[in-house]
């Protein structure tokens, strides 16, 4: 019986054609963090930040999984334990692949939350700030993302898993934006062998008890394999 908790980041979607955030040319080249990813910028220009998201909602709707959304979707299957898949994506290429237990910590492109009552919906491809919510009929949609500056999601449920986990390993993110970034050692603190699987090491790769580098679609299948056979 082997429990384990997998962190993924932009990386594990880049090859199936979504930008990451801080590669050469990723999303934070192309738009200022403040102004499309926090409450003050949508509060500011709440169409850019809809145009923003839009466009992303769009591309992630036509992305497919590649193989390491597949090879996590297989090793859920078969593992003998449990297995948390904790994104802090928000494309559904990990329940495209067929994932069950994933959870989305900074919220999904595919939601739709209502700044005035909270109520939660699934987004239209293309949302306007003028959409009114289904359930007090306001005008004040937002993506149901979690921006800087705000509570990731399910927190708690995050940490009871971390403190049971015999593995934990990291996907494809570079280490650079908190609390997730403190998985690793949350995680070691209570046992758990840790591992990053990266295109190169991340910001905290030293934390880690084992590294393995190069494109996920190739050494995630080979990790995967490797603990199923065990
Ligand atoms: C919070 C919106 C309080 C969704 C995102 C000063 C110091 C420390 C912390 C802070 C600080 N000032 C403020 C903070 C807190 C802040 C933070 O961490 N800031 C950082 C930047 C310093 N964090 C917050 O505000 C969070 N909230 O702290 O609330 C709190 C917390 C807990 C309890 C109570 C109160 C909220 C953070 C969420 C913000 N929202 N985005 C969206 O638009 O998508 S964050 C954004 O960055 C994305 O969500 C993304 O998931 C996240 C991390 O990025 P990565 O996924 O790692 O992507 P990145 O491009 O960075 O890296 C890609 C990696 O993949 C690279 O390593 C690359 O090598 C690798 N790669 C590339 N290609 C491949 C590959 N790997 C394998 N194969 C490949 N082919």
């Amino acid at each position: 019986m082997t429990n384990i908790v997998i962190l993924t980041g932009a990386g594990i979607s880049a090859e199936s054609g979504l930008g990451t955030f801080r590669d050469e040319g990723g999303l934070w080249a192309q738009h200022r963090i403040e102004d499309v990813a926090t409450p003050e910028g949508f509060a500011r220009d709440p169409d850019l930040v809809h145009r923003f998201y839009n466009a992303r909602r769009d591309q992630a709707a036509k992305a497919k999984p590649n193989a390491a959304h597949v090879a996590l979707a297989e090793l859920e299957r078969r593992l003998d334990g449990d297995l948390l898949i904790v994104t802090q994506n928000v494309d559904s290429l990990h329940e495209k692949a067929g994932s069950q237990a994933v959870l989305h910590m900074h919220g999904q492109l595919n939601r739709a939350l209502c700044a005035t009552c909270d109520h939660r919906w699934d987004a239209p491809l293309a949302m306007h700030k003028s959409d009114s919510c289904p359930a007090c009929g306001q005008q004040a949609p937002r993506p149901d993302i979690v921006w800087f500056g705000e509570i990731p999601y399910q927190m708690e449920k995050i940490a009871e898993a971390l403190s049971q986990a015999d593995v934990f390993v990291s996907i494809g993110t570079s280490g650079e934006v908190y609390p997730a970034a403190n998985f690793v050692a949350e995680a070691d603190h209570f046992g758990a062998h840790t591992v990053e699987l990266n295109l190169e090491p991340s910001a905290g790769a030293s934390r880690f008890a084992e590294c393995r580098f190069g494109p996920a679609s190739e050494i995630v299948p080979i990790w995967v394999a490797e603990e199923l056979a065990r």
